[in-house]
Order: C-alpha cells, then structure tokens, then sequence
C-alpha cells in the first residue's frame, strides 16, 4: 500500500497531515483546491487509502490508529472550509476592486415553479367536494374492458363504445381477447370503489383519461375528468340537483343560477347535462363569445345512476340509488379563463403556462 507500510503508522499520518496542510497553504484559486480535495481526501485519496489499509490490522491497532486517522480527516475538512472561504473572499474582494461586480446589487430572486393550471382547476373542484362531504381516490389509468366499459352498462357491440374510441393496449388473454385499454373515463374507478365498499359512499375521482381522436380547439387525445358519485338508501334526483347548484355557486359565484336538461349516458337512467347562466354576459346572449348567444354554458353530465350498474356490482337497486356526474376540467378552467384552445394546456409553452 501507501505510506501505511514505509513508516510506523502514527508518524505516516502525521507527516501527511502537514505535507497536505503546508501544500493547502500555497493554494490560491478554486480549481486546484479541488484538486487537493481530491488527492486527499477524495475516495481514492491518501488519507482515505491509510484509513482503509486499517482493515489488515488486529483490532487493538485498528482502534487506536482509526481514531488518529479520523482526527486527521476532520483537521484536513476544517482546513478546506476555511481556506475555501478565504479563497471566495479573496476572488470577491479582487473583483470588486476591478469594479466588474456590484456587491451592493439585491440578489437575483430564483423563479419559484407554480402548479400546472390542470392541476390548480382539479384541486378547485375536488375541494368544492371535500367541503360538502366527499372523499377523493384515484384509480389506474390503465384499465380492463371491463371497469371501463362492461360494469358501467355498456356490453360488447353497445353503440355508445362508438363514443369512446380508445388506445388498446398490446396484450391478448388465453381467450384470444384484447381486454386491456387506456381508460375513456374516470367512471372505472368508480366502478372499483362500489364493488370493494358498501354504501354510504360519497367519492371523487380526478385523473386522466385517454381517446383516440382527431384534435381540435375542444378535442384533445389526452384530458383530464372529475367525476362523482354518491349511493346511499333514499338518494333522489332532489340530491343530484341540489349537491351540484351548490358546486356551480362555489367554482363560478354566487350569483349563478343553473338549468338541467335531458341527455344520455349509458351508466345513468335519467340522464341530464347541467348549464350555469353566462358569467360573461350575465345571461343576456346579445352577441356574447363566451356563451355563443345562448345565455348558458353547459359544464357536465350527470345523472341517477343506472340500476343495471348497481346490480352489477352486487347492490340490491331496490334498496339504494345514487346520483353521478362527470365533468372535464380543462373545460372549465377554459371558461374560467377564457382560454379558446384545449391544446395549449399540453404544448408546454411557458408563456401559456405562466399565466396561472
Ligand atoms: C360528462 C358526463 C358523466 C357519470 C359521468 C358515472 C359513473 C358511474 C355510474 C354512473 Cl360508476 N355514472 N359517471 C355519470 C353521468 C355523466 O359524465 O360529460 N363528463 C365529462
């Protein structure tokens, strides 16, 4: 090895604690006191090498000589901080005197990273939920055919899968079936909570969902959903209505007043969307952009949740019911910001993104 074999061990660390404290000394710029560091006390330094060496000795010499090459480890440490910081002085000082820095100048204040504004919209609409009771799970986005199409009422051949092209995954079961996809909608996990609780349940589920789909200023291949779901003996329509007016007031003011009408979603049985009166232009219409004229501003779909997707998932539909509703939450920060084109959510253009 190293010294460790040419003198007695005390003296061999000795001596190479002041050779290395004398040669620290002549050291006067960053690069070669790396360097130093480095031959030193780097991993294949000298002392690091003597202290390793150790290993070979018997455990009486071990103990005294590992305690003396420690010391002389925290000696050559201190030493370095305090000649780094007496090199840094130095290189301020000579360069103020050279006038090329401003010591005096307030610092430059590091940008601070900030929520995406998908993020912030979701965590503003789970948080309305929260407040009125509601827990919030998320699921896998990668799904089985059936949570994400079977359990919520729409079997193999079921027009409405028209509706929800997706991006299958490359697996093929023993039956030759490719049951593996990415998620349409949040529902699955829905689908998930029913079947592993019983109710009361009263749940929100944000994340992603995936489409196979051209896109457009309202279409993107990749989006996010915040969907709901409450079951419980007695639930009616009256609870459906009453728990979303109360969410609408929460994201969108006050003042706002809504309006359900009739649509269809396989998974409920009635199904409605629900609009919110125009924020822009207080309901008049005349020309507004926000409401193209109309006075509201559809928001989600919703519904009583369909007794074949209760008995699917082993509830007795004679004794409980349950309300749903899903809602797109780029839609809504779209409205809230007046932003006109989904794809800018995901371009990753900071100047798009700064502004939230
Ligand atoms: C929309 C409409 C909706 C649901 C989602 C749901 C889930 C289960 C059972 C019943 Cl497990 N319903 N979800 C119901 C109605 C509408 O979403 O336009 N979303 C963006």
């Amino acid at each position: 090895m190293t010294e460790a074999t040419d003198l007695p061990l005390d003296d061999s660390i000795d001596k190479l604690t002041a050779d290395a404290i004398e040669e620290l000394g002549g050291i006067d710029d960053l690069e070669r006191l790396e360097q130093w560091r480095v031959a030193y006390l780097g991993r294949r330094g000298r002392l690091t090498l003597i202290l390793r060496g150790l290993s070979q000795m018997d455990l009486e010499q071990r103990r005294a000589a590992g305690a003396l090459g420690n010391r002389a480890k925290l000696q050559l440490e201190e030493r370095l901080t305090q000649r780094t910081l007496e090199i840094n002085q130095t290189l301020l000082d000579r360069a103020a005197a050279q006038d090329s820095i401003d010591v005096t100048l307030p610092g430059r204040s590091p940008v601070p990273g900030r929520l995406h504004p998908t993020t912030q919209i979701v965590r503003e609409i789970c948080d309305a939920f929260v407040g009125m009771g509601f827990s919030v799970v998320e699921g896998p986005e990668v799904e089985w055919d059936r949570y994400n199409f079977e359990m919520l009422n729409i079997p193999q051949g079921h027009p409405a899968r028209d509706m929800w092209n997706t991006l299958w995954v490359d697996y093929r079961n023993q039956a030759g079936q490719q049951p593996m996809l990415m998620r349409t909608h949040t529902s699955p996990m829905q689908a998930r909570v029913m079947e592993s609780m019983q109710p009361p349940i009263r749940v929100v589920v944000p994340g992603k969902c995936y489409r196979y789909e051209a896109t457009d200023p309202t279409h993107e291949w990749h989006f996010y959903q915040v969907e709901g779901l409450a079951v419980d003996e007695g639930i009616t329509f009256a609870n459906l209505k009453g728990t979303l007016y109360e969410f609408a007031r929460r994201l969108f003011g006050e003042e706002r007043r809504v309006r359900f009408r009739c649509d269809y979603f396989p998974f409920v049985e009635p199904g409605v969307d629900m609009s919110i009166d125009c924020f822009a232009c207080q309901g008049e219409g005349n020309g507004c952009r926000v409401c193209r004229d109309s006075g509201w501003i559809e928001i989600m779909g919703a519904g009583m949740v369909h007794p074949r997707v209760l008995a699917g998932v082993g509830y007795d539909p004679e004794k409980y019911t349950g309300f749903a509703f899903g809602m797109g939450p780029e839609r809504i920060a779209m409205l809230k910001y007046g932003i006109e084109d989904i794809r800018l959510f995901y371009a990753n253009d900071l100047r798009f993104l700064r502004q939230f």
